[in-house]
Formats: C-alpha cells, structure tokens, sequence
C-alpha cells in the first residue's frame, strides 16, 4: 500500500535545474572550459563537489587544481546560485505540484524530500512549502549521493515506513537508479526515452501529470 511520496527538489519541484546550469556554465567559463546542456544533464542530481569534479575532466584539467582551489571553485559557483536563487518566489514551483501536495496531505499521504541539495531548506522556504515535508533529508548524512539508494532509503527510514511503500519521484537518471535501487516504485518527470533508458516505472511529460488516483493505479498494478 502506497504510504509516503518522497520527492527530489531541483527539476521536479521548481527549475533550479536551469539556476544551476547557468552558475557552472559560467564558472566553468572562466577557466577556459565550455559545455552545453546535453553535458549537463550528467551534472543533474548529483552533489557540488562530484559536479565540479566531472567539469574538470570533461575540460581535461583535473589534475591542474588543488583540493583547496576545487572548494574555492566550489564556493564560486555556489555564491552565483545563491545571488540567482534570491529571485525565487512562491510562483516559481512548477505547475501542479502545489496541488498535488495537497492531495497527499488530505489523504494522509506522508511526504519526504530526497535532494542532493545542500540549499534545498533554503529554497523551500522561498517557495512556502516547508510546512507539506514530513522530513528532508540532509544530503551531509548520507555515505554515498545518487545514483547510490542511500538518500532515498534514509528518507523511508525517517518517515518510518518501508521502500517498497514509497513512490519516489526524480527529473535525473541518477535519481532514478537511486530511487530503483532502494526498492521504490520510480516516477520520472521528463523527455521519454531519458526517463525509459534510466528505468523509471512511469513516465510523465511534466508535473500537471500528478494526480494520486492514477499514481496509486500505476503503483498496485
Ligand atoms: P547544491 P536534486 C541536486 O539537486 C542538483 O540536481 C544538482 O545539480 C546539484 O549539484 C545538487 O543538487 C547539489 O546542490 O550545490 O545546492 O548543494 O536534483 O537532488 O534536488
Ligand atoms: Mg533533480
């Protein structure tokens, strides 16, 4: 029986996919590395640190930067996000997310949040949804990041129920594997053959496709 709806933040709640992409595409601009989007969708989901490192090796510079540097970098383009991010209002979630929080909460429907994010407190409060979250994990207690399950199975494990009771929903192929190798039923949002390659049991074009009755269906067949 479905009991909880564990949700990623960037791409599946608001765009900061798009804040993201364009922090590291000028960071990476300034050290003489350039990479388009389809590059970055390898960078979906997974953490700053793991992130700045595939940039440096996609640029064939990896081994030109201390560990010092690479915080240095690290910072650089987490004070960009952080300058885009103060733009973030209420409006700024995606279409029927909003409405679909609140089908779970009316049918007691327990709701967690699994985001690679360190800034994902931050930006939920921008968003005034905070109150919707049962618990979000924090990314600082988790061993492995996505594509590891570790993030999706703490968060069951702090909702208190078990994987195969949760659908988790996930705009990146990392966090699709990472919801599949926990055990959960995997909703990916996004381009068809994306979501078919990384395995997710359903597939919607975009959020206004939310709607318990149907995701209940999907997950009891
Ligand atoms: P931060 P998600 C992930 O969030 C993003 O998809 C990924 O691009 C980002 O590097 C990661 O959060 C870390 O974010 O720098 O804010 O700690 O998709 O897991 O919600
Ligand atoms: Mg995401």
């Amino acid at each position: 029986m479905l009991k909880a709806v564990i949700f990623d933040l960037d791409g599946v709640i608001t765009d900061t996919a798009e804040m993201h992409y364009l922090a590291w595409k000028e960071l990476a601009k300034g050290i003489g590395i350039d990479f388009n989007r389809e590059f970055n969708e390898e960078l979906k989901g997974i953490s700053r640190m793991e992130s700045l490192e595939k940039i440096l090796v996609h640029g064939g510079v990896a081994n030109q930067f201390s560990e010092a540097d690479k915080l240095g970098l690290a910072k650089s383009k987490n004070d960009h996000y952080l300058q885009l991010l103060t733009q973030m209002k209420p409006e700024d979630i995606f279409p029927g997310i909003k409405e679909f929080l609140d089908e779970l909460k009316a049918n007691d429907i327990k709701i967690g949040l699994a985001s690679a994010s360190k800034n994902a407190p931050a930006i939920l409060e921008s968003l005034q949804i905070t109150y919707y979250f049962e618990t979000i994990v924090d990314p600082e207690e988790i061993a492995k990041g996505k594509p590891a399950p570790d993030i999706f199975l703490r968060a069951a494990e702090k909702l208190g129920i078990t994987p195969e009771e949760c659908i988790g929903i996930e705009d990146s192929t990392a966090g699709i594997q990472s919801i599949k190798d926990a055990g959960m039923f995997a909703v990916g949002v996004g381009t068809v053959n994306k979501m078919e390659q990384a395995g997710a049991d359903l597939i919607l074009h975009n959020t206004t496709e939310l709607a318990l009755c149907y995701l209940i269906k999907k997950f009891n067949q």
